[in-house]
């Protein structure tokens, strides 16, 4: 049996989104975000009909969810703030909100729990979106505006926050296909959504440096390293731009302050390049990241393109295609390949290449539909293949830290079963199993396997 230890103050935990538990979507003052908009005019669009309306309801049991966390040993946890529940208007904050969130920060700290608070996880107030959302640059200063609100209600407490989850999420689902709202397809505006991104994030982290206080600020990305599928010159190539596209439009200049030149040079060669104004290569050199979260599920696999560019209807997929490795082993749920190395290689390439700044893991796990079948006689879903790929993600984990990663700790997706944005309940990701008509949660197997690696801070195999 080998033992597989972590750093002293590893943070063990899970994450999660407002959206994804909160519920309550037209409570105590909150606005509608695109998802509640979206939902009420097309709930077809939704997985079985099943909108945000549908959650473990957070926002009446964070006392009691807070508690079970306890239970599970967690020493941190992340959630998002809702950004249309805190300033129904943009402008006013609303009190109800700044109780709840309050109530949320300090329950966790009396339950020995490290709030990580995110500003942003997919969910643009409507009133914003109906003004362009990231595409309209006003968006920056509205963002900036709301972060350093949130900075002055909640950083006393809070030492580490986050400015986005995976800010290509909406540039990707909701500019080059359709499964985000505004569900349009155009490769211009995309760019212009993931540059306005970057530049929000840069202006609230230079509001955060402002007030000067002890705490972190970070973003969270999800990393998908990218596997040529031959040493091939074309190949190699291929693999480059899709990291250019989906690694790096977003690394860089968060943690360099700027963008890679082989991405500005193909953005403009295409004539794809966003509008810029002075200031905004000043705005991003000075605001670079304390830390990264990282979310790791896949790699991504690419091969050269063969087919023509077709330039009336560009996507980063114009420039590279994927491929399907014979021997890559497959969540048949979900769609996503298990490679557990893939995390290892981004750990090596963070300390590489990006400074080894600190960073986590913000997010791992493997949804699975239909866990009922896995029950066991006590109640109890025997998810043992959530314990293995967790497992074998940690003991890859574990080798980079040993030679010399700079992880500070591991979070899973997730802690009682949430709302998925595009299938709903249809795969499970939580440590607690959410009886949807009755809201109990029962513990799965994978949380008390958890509980006792948090408590130990490692785990023996
Ligand atoms: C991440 C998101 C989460 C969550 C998770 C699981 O990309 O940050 O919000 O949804 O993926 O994905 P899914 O729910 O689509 O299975």
């Amino acid at each position: 049996m080998t033992q597989y230890s972590f750093p002293d103050n590893f943070l063990w935990g899970a994450a999660t989104s407002a959206t994804q538990t909160e519920g309550s979507i037209a409570h105590d003052g909150k606005s509608d975000n695109i998802w509640d908009f979206w939902f009420k005019q097309c709930p077809n669009k939704f997985h079985d009909g099943v909108g945000p309306t549908v959650t473990s309801d957070f926002y009446q049991q964070y006392h009691n969810d807070i508690q079970l966390m306890r239970k599970l040993n967690f020493n941190s946890f992340r959630t998002s703030l809702s950004w249309s529940r805190l300033m129904p208007d943009g402008e006013n904050i609303n009190p109800q909100a700044v109780d709840f969130y309050n109530d949320v920060i300090d329950d966790l700290l009396l339950a020995g729990i490290e709030p990580i608070i995110n500003l942003f996880h997919f969910d643009m107030p409507m009133h914003l979106q109906n003004k362009g959302g990231w595409e309209n640059p006003s968006i920056i200063e509205a963002f900036s505006h709301y972060a350093q609100t949130a900075f002055e209600l909640f950083g006393d407490r809070v030492k580490r926050f986050t400015t986005f989850n995976e800010p290509i999420v909406p540039v990707e689902m909701g500019y080059l296909n359709t499964y985000h709202y505004p569900a349009v397809v155009d490769m211009k505006r995309a760019v212009t959504v993931a540059y306005h991104s970057m530049l929000a994030s840069a202006k609230a982290i230079e509001a955060f440096k402002e007030l000067n206080t002890d705490g972190e600020i970070g973003i969270i990305l999800n990393l998908t390293p990218s596997y040529p599928r031959s040493e091939r010159k074309e190949d190699q190539q291929a693999a480059h731009i899709a990291d250019l596209f989906y690694n790096r439009s977003f690394l860089d200049p968060s943690v360099y302050g700027y963008y890679p030149k082989d991405l500005i040079d193909l953005l403009d060669q295409y004539q794809l390049l966003p509008e810029r104004v002075d200031g905004d290569e000043a705005l991003l050199k000075a605001n670079t990241v304390d830390f990264l979260g990282v979310n790791y599920y896949q790699p991504r696999r690419v091969k050269h393109r063969d087919e023509p560019i077709d330039e009336t209807i560009l996507t980063p997929e114009s420039f590279f295609s994927y491929y399907q490795d014979p021997q890559r082993r497959m969540n048949p749920y979900r769609g996503w390949e298990i490679y557990e190395r893939g995390l290892y290689d981004i750990a090596m390439r963070i300390k590489a290449e990006y400074n080894n700044i600190p960073w986590y893991v913000s997010e791992n796990g493997m949804g699975v539909s239909a866990e009922e079948r896995f029950m066991n006689d006590e109640g109890m879903i025997e998810d043992d293949y959530r314990i293995e790929f967790y497992q074998e993600h940690l003991k890859w984990l574990h080798l980079a830290i040993d030679e010399g990663a700079n992880c500070f700790g591991f979070h899973t997706w997730t802690f009682i079963d949430n709302w998925s944005w595009l299938n709903a309940y249809k795969n499970r990701y939580g440590f607690y199993r959410l009886d949807l008509t009755t809201q109990e949660r029962s513990l799965k197997k994978s949380g008390l396997w958890y509980s006792d690696v948090a408590k130990r801070n490692g785990f023996s195999y």
